[in-house]
């Protein structure tokens, strides 16, 4: 399933080392300095912690000003100072369609048309529940929440509350939206407590909350083997996406399934991000592995704040109202946000995973070309169109990897490919989207950009 390409090493430059040569006519048009984002940035760092309303798009992680972005279309991003870029971001997943994509406005715009919510239940919620239980693995009921975070904290509660039970399992690297119980470090240990992983969450919400290595067997088998019946759920992001892409090794899904159902707790895939995007069935259908639970949000809500849980029959009874496990939300299953994601969705079909891998292929073998003859090392590892990019010498398998990985020399790259109009994701340690608004030449482009920048390295 996954792949990495091993290259050979080359030199590192500094951020805004990378030499533009005198003739710049026959190489991409370089971009006007970002002054008014650079504004706007100084305006908002003022009455917005960091200046944003998320960290990871403060740059902070790859140095350098944010662009602002005053619109997209298609495949591309526009920022404030008149800079058009390429998108590999596509708001971290949802436009899988690319941006302003027209049916899926369309239906946003009909049903803002007929008002903007209700809390009240309405048709369209039950045509996408009714789409998402056709196409996800193991999903007999679903409810929808408004982003992952929302969606992994509820199907947590509800896995504990079904198995009575408290213990959950995850794994280092992974991350699963910012609920207390998920921001919790490995203890010292295989099956001590969990450690917070940041301030404000207290030992007791990370009590319960035990983290274990990405694809190391013998690591679960462990904990299992002490805690087998206290524990409630493993949650995982089947492939592993939120620090640079770490596909699950062969059979480690498979040894996750049989442990989980030999101890009697649910197996949660996260697919908030590979859900929808790796194929008709995320990774459920990739690996040809059924979990209790699935987590899903970004491409199911269409660019709109909708994410969504749902599972077995006999779990989802478990939820209020039927049963007592509580969980809500005002405006959860938003009839705008619904009508945009079941647009999205109604537009995915298995011809456009073919594609959108075929996309992926492009670029990511022009990539790894390109590093190759440079003499650069870097490891291109994917499933399916999701992809991601280490500067290092061997595969990445887990997240002690990752951190080992070059990220100086990927914060280079990233801003010798921004400034010929490349957009991506602002830290090593994400994954690229691509999307089906981006045409043979953008990603095309995108491998001459990266052929100018690998020259520099
Ligand atoms: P949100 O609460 O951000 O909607 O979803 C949390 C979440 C849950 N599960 C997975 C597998 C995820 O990737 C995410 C969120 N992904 C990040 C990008 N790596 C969102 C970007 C951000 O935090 O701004």
């Amino acid at each position: 399933m996954g792949t990495s390409l091993t290259v050979e090493r080359g030199l590192v430059p500094q951020i805004g080392d990378l030499p533009m040569s005198g003739d710049e006519s026959h190489r991409m048009r370089r971009r006007s300095s970002p002054d008014r984002s650079a504004e706007l940035f100084a305006r908002a760092e003022r009455v917005i912690p960091g200046g944003v309303n998320s960290p990871v798009r403060a740059f902070r992680s790859v140095g350098g000003t944010p662009r602002f972005v005053a619109r997209g279309d298609g495949a591309y991003l526009y920022d404030v100072d008149g800079n058009r870029y390429i998108d590999y971001v596509n708001s971290w997943g949802p436009l899988i369609l690319g941006h302003a994509h027209a049916e899926v406005l369309a239906a946003a715009h009909e049903a803002l048309a007929h008002g903007s919510s209700f809390g009240a239940p309405t048709e369209a919620e039950v045509a996408l529940a009714e789409e998402i239980v056709a196409r996800v693995p193991g999903v007999d009921q679903v409810r929808c929440v408004s982003s992952g975070t929302e969606a992994t904290m509820s199907a947590i509660r509800l896995a504990r509350g079904a198995t009575g039970r408290p213990k959950l399992i995850k794994f280092a690297g992974h991350y699963h939206g910012h609920s207390d119980a998920l921001l919790v470090a490995a203890g010292s240990g295989v099956a001590t407590f969990g450690l917070p992983d940041s301030p404000g969450v207290t030992a007791g919400a990370a009590a319960d909350t035990v983290v274990v290595p990405w694809n190391d067997v013998a690591a679960i088998e462990a904990v299992f083997a002490e805690l087998g019946d206290q524990v409630a759920v493993v949650i995982c992001e089947p492939v592993a996406a939120n620090m640079g892409v770490v596909p699950p090794t062969a059979r480690f899904l498979q040894r996750l399934r049989d442990l989980t159902t030999a101890h009697g707790a649910l197996l949660l895939f996260d697919e908030v991000m590979t859900g929808f995007r790796l194929a008709r069935g995320g990774a459920g259908e990739v690996y040809g592995i059924t979990p209790d639970l699935v987590a899903l949000g970004k491409v199911v809500g269409g660019g709109f704040p909708l994410a969504a849980f749902g599972g077995h029959a006999d779990v989802m009874a478990q939820l209020a109202p039927v049963g007592p496990v509580y969980q809500a939300g005002t405006l959860s299953g938003n009839p705008v946000a619904v009508a945009a994601g079941l647009a999205q969705l109604r537009l995915l079909d298995d011809d456009v995973y073919a594609d959108l891998d075929r996309r992926a292929d492009r670029v990511l073998d022009g990539l790894a070309k390109v590093f190759a003859e440079h003499g650069v090392d870097a490891q291109i590892q994917r499933v399916r169109s999701l992809a991601g990019l280490f500067f290092a010498a061997a595969p990445v398998r887990d997240f002690d990897d990752a951190k080992a990985a070059d990220h100086q020399r990927y914060a280079a790259f990233f801003h010798g490919m921004l400034d010929r109009g490349v957009y991506l994701p602002p830290s090593g340690y994400e994954a690229f989207f691509f999307s089906l608004a981006q045409s043979d030449d953008d990603l095309d482009a995108t491998v001459a950009a990266a052929t100018e920048v690998a020259e520099a390295l």
